[in-house]
């Protein structure tokens, strides 16, 4: 039971040149990527991505920074792929995430947190509507699937 996720790697992932290691991560776990993309989020496609923080004290700070430079837009499969990637990623605040985790091993922050990773199978059929067209997204068969 594959499942896709949308990751994106946050404009201070990108800035601070861990792009590469972020993603080797998840493939090395064997996560395929069946979207990529560099972008720049928009002050419009922030809210339709955090509708949900839209009325939060902290969403005009978080939309500064989702907006503040290119993100890394990637669409992930594999068998529970949301919550495998929520995993890697760590509890939001960085300064509270274990070691070994993205966030754990990579930030401080609680709002310059790295990476993006959809919270349900739900959440993430919507997100990635939001960032990919579906010609954008390819889907194919990898042989060492079986393997991992
Ligand atoms: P999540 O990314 O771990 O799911 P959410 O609570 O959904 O965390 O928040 C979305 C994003 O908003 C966080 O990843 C972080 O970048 C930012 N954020 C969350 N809470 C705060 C806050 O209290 N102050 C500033 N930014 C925040
Ligand atoms: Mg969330």
């Amino acid at each position: 039971m594959s499942e896709r996720t949308l990751v994106l790697f946050k404009p201070d992932a990108v800035q601070r040149r861990l792009s590469g290691r972020l993603l080797a991560r998840l493939e090395d776990k064997g996560l395929k990527i069946v979207g990529l993309k560099l972008m720049v989020v928009t002050p419009d496609l922030a809210k339709q991505h955090y509708a949900e923080h839209v009325s939060k004290p902290f969403y005009p700070e978080l939309e500064k920074f989702i907006t503040s430079g290119p993100v890394v837009a990637l669409v992930l499969e594999g068998p529970t792929a949301v919550k495998v990637v929520r995993g890697m990623m760590g509890p939001t605040n960085g300064a509270e995430a274990a070691p070994g985790t993205i966030r754990g091993d990579f930030g401080l922050s609680r709002q310059t947190n790295l990476v993006h990773g959809s919270d349900s199978p739900e959440a993430a059929a919507k997100e990635i509507a939001v960032y990919f067209k579906p010609e954008e997204l390819i889907s194919y068969t990898a042989d060492l699937e079986k393997w991992v």
